[in-house]
Protein backbone atom coordinates (compact mmCIF):
# COMPACT_ATOMS: atom_id res chain seq x y z
CA UNK A 1 0.00 0.00 0.00
CA UNK A 2 1.21 3.53 -1.31
CA UNK A 3 1.37 6.60 0.88
CA UNK A 4 -0.21 8.36 -1.51
CA UNK A 5 -0.81 8.23 -5.55
CA UNK A 6 0.28 11.53 -7.53
CA UNK A 7 -0.56 12.07 -11.19
CA UNK A 8 1.49 14.34 -12.87
CA UNK A 9 0.45 15.93 -16.69
CA UNK A 10 1.97 17.71 -18.72
CA UNK A 11 0.07 19.68 -21.65
CA UNK A 12 0.98 20.75 -25.35
CA UNK A 13 4.42 21.06 -26.60
CA UNK A 14 6.34 20.45 -23.04
CA UNK A 15 7.48 17.17 -24.80
CA UNK A 16 10.08 19.88 -26.20
CA UNK A 17 11.50 20.65 -22.99
CA UNK A 18 14.95 21.25 -23.27
CA UNK A 19 15.42 20.89 -26.88
CA UNK A 20 13.90 24.64 -27.51
CA UNK A 21 13.56 28.31 -25.39
CA UNK A 22 16.20 27.33 -22.74
CA UNK A 23 16.21 30.65 -21.99
CA UNK A 24 12.73 30.73 -20.69
CA UNK A 25 11.90 26.96 -19.94
CA UNK A 26 15.76 25.46 -19.43
CA UNK A 27 17.75 22.42 -20.16
CA UNK A 28 16.23 19.71 -18.45
CA UNK A 29 14.00 17.49 -20.99
CA UNK A 30 10.60 16.15 -19.96
CA UNK A 31 12.30 12.89 -19.10
CA UNK A 32 14.90 14.40 -16.39
CA UNK A 33 11.65 16.21 -14.81
CA UNK A 34 9.93 12.84 -14.44
CA UNK A 35 12.71 10.74 -14.03
CA UNK A 36 13.83 13.03 -10.59
CA UNK A 37 9.99 13.23 -9.38
CA UNK A 38 10.11 9.42 -9.61
CA UNK A 39 13.03 9.26 -7.32
CA UNK A 40 11.43 11.81 -5.00
CA UNK A 41 8.33 9.57 -4.74
CA UNK A 42 9.95 6.46 -4.97
CA UNK A 43 11.88 7.30 -2.05
CA UNK A 44 8.93 8.99 0.04
CA UNK A 45 6.64 5.43 -0.59
CA UNK A 46 4.90 7.50 -3.27
CA UNK A 47 3.01 5.92 -6.60
CA UNK A 48 3.38 8.07 -9.38
CA UNK A 49 2.42 8.20 -13.01
CA UNK A 50 3.29 11.18 -15.30
CA UNK A 51 1.71 11.75 -18.57
CA UNK A 52 1.70 14.56 -21.33
CA UNK A 53 -0.16 15.13 -24.25
CA UNK A 54 -0.62 17.54 -26.88
CA UNK A 55 -4.50 17.01 -26.64
CA UNK A 56 -6.91 18.57 -24.70
CA UNK A 57 -9.37 15.59 -24.32
CA UNK A 58 -6.27 13.19 -23.82
CA UNK A 59 -5.39 15.23 -20.80
CA UNK A 60 -9.37 15.11 -19.53
CA UNK A 61 -9.75 11.62 -19.94
CA UNK A 62 -5.93 11.54 -17.79
CA UNK A 63 -8.06 13.97 -15.30
CA UNK A 64 -11.11 11.18 -15.76
CA UNK A 65 -8.53 8.37 -14.91
CA UNK A 66 -7.61 9.97 -11.71
CA UNK A 67 -10.91 10.44 -10.20
CA UNK A 68 -11.15 6.43 -10.29
CA UNK A 69 -8.17 4.79 -9.86
CA UNK A 70 -6.91 6.07 -5.84
CA UNK A 71 -5.26 9.32 -7.04
CA UNK A 72 -4.81 11.51 -3.84
CA UNK A 73 -3.08 14.32 -5.93
CA UNK A 74 -2.95 15.83 -9.37
CA UNK A 75 -0.02 18.25 -10.72
CA UNK A 76 -0.58 19.83 -13.93
CA UNK A 77 1.17 22.18 -15.87
CA UNK A 78 -1.81 22.43 -18.29
CA UNK A 79 0.76 24.79 -20.86
CA UNK A 80 -1.52 26.98 -23.23
CA UNK A 81 -4.66 25.13 -22.02
CA UNK A 82 -3.99 26.85 -18.80
CA UNK A 83 -5.23 30.10 -20.84
CA UNK A 84 -7.75 28.48 -22.51
CA UNK A 85 -9.83 25.52 -21.18
CA UNK A 86 -12.82 26.32 -19.70
CA UNK A 87 -13.30 22.08 -20.15
CA UNK A 88 -10.13 21.07 -18.54
CA UNK A 89 -11.21 22.94 -15.33
CA UNK A 90 -14.55 21.07 -15.39
CA UNK A 91 -12.67 17.82 -15.52
CA UNK A 92 -11.07 19.18 -12.31
CA UNK A 93 -13.47 20.16 -10.78
CA UNK A 94 -14.81 16.83 -11.00
CA UNK A 95 -11.67 15.28 -9.29
CA UNK A 96 -11.93 15.38 -5.74
CA UNK A 97 -7.80 15.52 -4.17
CA UNK A 98 -5.22 18.18 -4.23
CA UNK A 99 -4.38 20.11 -7.20
CA UNK A 100 -1.36 21.52 -7.77
CA UNK A 101 -0.66 24.05 -10.79
CA UNK A 102 2.64 24.29 -11.96
CA UNK A 103 4.45 27.22 -14.23
CA UNK A 104 7.75 26.82 -15.17
CA UNK A 105 8.27 30.46 -16.84
CA UNK A 106 6.98 33.12 -14.17
CA UNK A 107 3.61 33.49 -16.56
CA UNK A 108 2.99 37.03 -14.97
CA UNK A 109 6.23 38.07 -16.17
CA UNK A 110 4.81 37.65 -19.88
CA UNK A 111 2.57 38.52 -22.52
CA UNK A 112 -0.86 39.24 -20.56
CA UNK A 113 -2.99 36.74 -22.28
CA UNK A 114 -0.70 34.41 -19.88
CA UNK A 115 -1.92 35.84 -16.60
CA UNK A 116 -4.77 34.32 -16.75
CA UNK A 117 -5.30 30.66 -15.70
CA UNK A 118 -8.64 29.18 -15.64
CA UNK A 119 -7.14 25.87 -13.85
CA UNK A 120 -6.27 28.13 -10.64
CA UNK A 121 -10.01 28.72 -9.77
CA UNK A 122 -10.11 25.01 -9.09
CA UNK A 123 -5.77 24.79 -7.66
CA UNK A 124 -5.45 24.08 -4.17
CA UNK A 125 -1.91 25.60 -4.94
CA UNK A 126 -0.11 27.22 -8.21
CA UNK A 127 3.85 27.92 -8.63
CA UNK A 128 5.39 29.54 -11.46
CA UNK A 129 8.59 30.84 -12.27
CA UNK A 130 10.98 28.21 -10.38
CA UNK A 131 11.61 26.73 -13.37
CA UNK A 132 11.38 23.07 -13.42
CA UNK A 133 12.44 22.75 -10.32
CA UNK A 134 8.49 23.88 -9.13
CA UNK A 135 7.16 20.48 -9.85
CA UNK A 136 9.70 19.18 -7.23
CA UNK A 137 8.49 22.22 -4.73
CA UNK A 138 4.60 20.51 -5.74
CA UNK A 139 5.37 17.01 -5.52
CA UNK A 140 7.22 17.86 -1.99
CA UNK A 141 4.52 20.15 -0.78
CA UNK A 142 2.33 17.09 -0.88
CA UNK A 143 4.51 14.25 0.32
CA UNK A 144 5.04 16.91 3.65
CA UNK A 145 1.48 17.75 3.86
CA UNK A 146 0.20 13.70 3.94
CA UNK A 147 2.73 13.01 6.61
CA UNK A 148 1.15 15.88 9.02
O1 LIG B 1 5.65 28.31 -17.96
C1 LIG B 1 4.99 27.28 -18.21
O2 LIG B 1 5.21 26.20 -17.69
C2 LIG B 1 3.87 27.35 -19.27
O3 LIG B 1 2.80 26.55 -18.79
C3 LIG B 1 4.46 26.79 -20.54
C4 LIG B 1 3.52 26.89 -21.73
C5 LIG B 1 2.95 28.29 -21.88
O4 LIG B 1 1.97 28.32 -22.90
C6 LIG B 1 2.33 28.80 -20.57
O5 LIG B 1 1.87 30.12 -20.76
C7 LIG B 1 3.35 28.76 -19.45
C8 LIG B 1 4.25 26.53 -23.01
C9 LIG B 1 4.88 25.17 -23.01
C10 LIG B 1 5.76 25.03 -24.20
O6 LIG B 1 6.92 24.35 -23.82
C11 LIG B 1 8.01 24.40 -24.63
C12 LIG B 1 9.18 23.94 -24.09
C13 LIG B 1 10.33 23.97 -24.84
C14 LIG B 1 10.28 24.44 -26.14
C15 LIG B 1 9.11 24.90 -26.69
C16 LIG B 1 7.96 24.86 -25.91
Amino acid sequence: MSQGKVTVLHGPNLNLLGTRQPEIYGYETLEDVNNTLREIAVLSGWEINCFQSNHEGALIDAIHTARVDGTSAIIINPAAYTHTSVAILDALNAFEGKVIEVHISNVHKRESFRHHSYVSLRADGVIAGLGTYGYQAALNSLISESAT
